[in-house]
């Protein structure tokens, strides 16, 4: 059976977050079929696009490794390796540097955003972002790319650079699609509904840390933003009240018409706790099983080192395929 390849990757920027979750962590795990061979990367190349505390960078990226593992990432399906143990990502996006236009970068809004929220720090690493994420995907052929909402734009600009290779130099990519959950795909801030929750937040009451203790997690449902009507719609112009209908859903498997018969003229506060309790009952486990695997640190090593000698022999074929298309291989003959 020809197997089709998966692909993500996260960066170790901060702590991961309920939106990390549902928009991309859960569907990693979930995507482990047993016709797909998954890579899953810590994107800690990508981090770095900001500035970054070295030792902080170093405990997190392991710290993020062994969270996916307690998400349900199986070393057995899948190859989860950090992304700066595998050179081919830098050399490939090299290649793709000069295959994508100053034009199409100039359209990313994630970099918009970014350059706004760290106006000193305007590197030309923020500029080129989308570029080594294209490298990440297509170095493995992948064919779906599980990610939130706000990384759609990043997808469809790597099936372009696949497209636009492969019509000058011959077929050398699979052209990737985005996966997006319908449902969750973009969770919003507790504090601020209008805004994505995010891990760079600077205020934790925004985001449910998946590694937020029960007490806590229930505290920042409870003091979400919502809005002074108390009416239970899911309704875009109720930002607040229809992002905690969503997490709602997407941990209970109703639907949001659903949720709004259940909660329908008893107020935020029952809902709040209900949303709370819903998401404990999923992260517990997961919290256990993290606290477990920080102490198995051989086991974590060698999952790791495993993981990135499978990305690195699938990565160096389509880098030596791309060198020789593009006339970079130069063997004396
Ligand atoms: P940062 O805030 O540091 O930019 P981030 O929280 O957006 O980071 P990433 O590492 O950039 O996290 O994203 C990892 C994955 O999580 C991506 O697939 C992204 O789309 C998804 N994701 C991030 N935030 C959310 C969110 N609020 N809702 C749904 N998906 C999200
Ligand atoms: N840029 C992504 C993280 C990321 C990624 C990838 C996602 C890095 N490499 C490859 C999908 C495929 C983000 O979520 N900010």
């Amino acid at each position: 059976m020809e197997k089709k390849t998966v692909l993500s990757g996260i960066q170790p920027s901060g702590i991961l977050t309920l939106g990390n979750y549902v928009g991309a962590l859960r569907n990693w795990s979930l995507l482990q079929q047993d016709d797909r061979f998954c890579y899953y990367c810590v994107a800690n190349l990508h981090a770095i696009t900001v500035k970054q505390d070295a030792e902080a960078l170093n405990r997190r990226t392991l710290e993020a490794a062994a969270l996916l593992l307690a998400c349900g990432i199986d070393p057995k399906r899948s190859a989860l390796f950090i992304q700066s143990h595998v050179k081919e990502h830098t050399e490939l996006a090299w290649v793709l540097n000069c295959g994508t236009y100053i034009g199409e970068l100039n359209r990313m809004t994630q970099f918009k955003d970014k350059s706004q929220r760290h106006a000193d720090n305007i590197n030309a690493g923020l500029f080129t972002y989308p570029v080594l994420m294209a490298a990440d995907i297509l170095l493995y052929q992948a064919s779906y790319i599980p990610v939130g909402k706000d990384q759609k734009q990043h997808v469809e600009l790597a099936r372009d650079i696949a497209i636009r290779f492969n019509k000058n130099y011959g077929d050398a990519f699979i052209v990737p699609e985005p996966i997006i959950p319908k449902l969750g795909g973009k969770i919003m801030s507790l504090t601020d509904p209008t805004k994505k929750m995010s891990k760079s937040d600077p205020n934790p009451n925004s985001y449910i840390a998946i590694t937020d203790e029960p007490s806590v997690i229930l505290k920042k449902f409870k003091r979400a933003v919502t809005d002074s009507e108390g009416i239970i719609a899911y309704d875009p112009e109720r930002p607040g009240v229809t992002n905690l209908l969503s997490i709602y859903c997407t941990f209970t498997g109703k639907t949001p018409e659903e949720a709004v018969a259940e909660f329908a003229g008893q107020g935020y506060g029952k809902l709040k706790t209900a949303v709370a309790d819903a998401v404990i009952a999923e992260l517990e486990p997961i919290q256990n099983e993290y606290k477990r695997l920080l102490d198995e640190k051989t086991y974590l090593k060698s999952v790791l080192d495993d993981g990135a000698a499978q990305a690195r022999s699938t990565a160096r074929k389509t880098v030596d395929d791309v060198l020789r298309r593009v006339g970079l291989d130069a063997t004396v003959m």
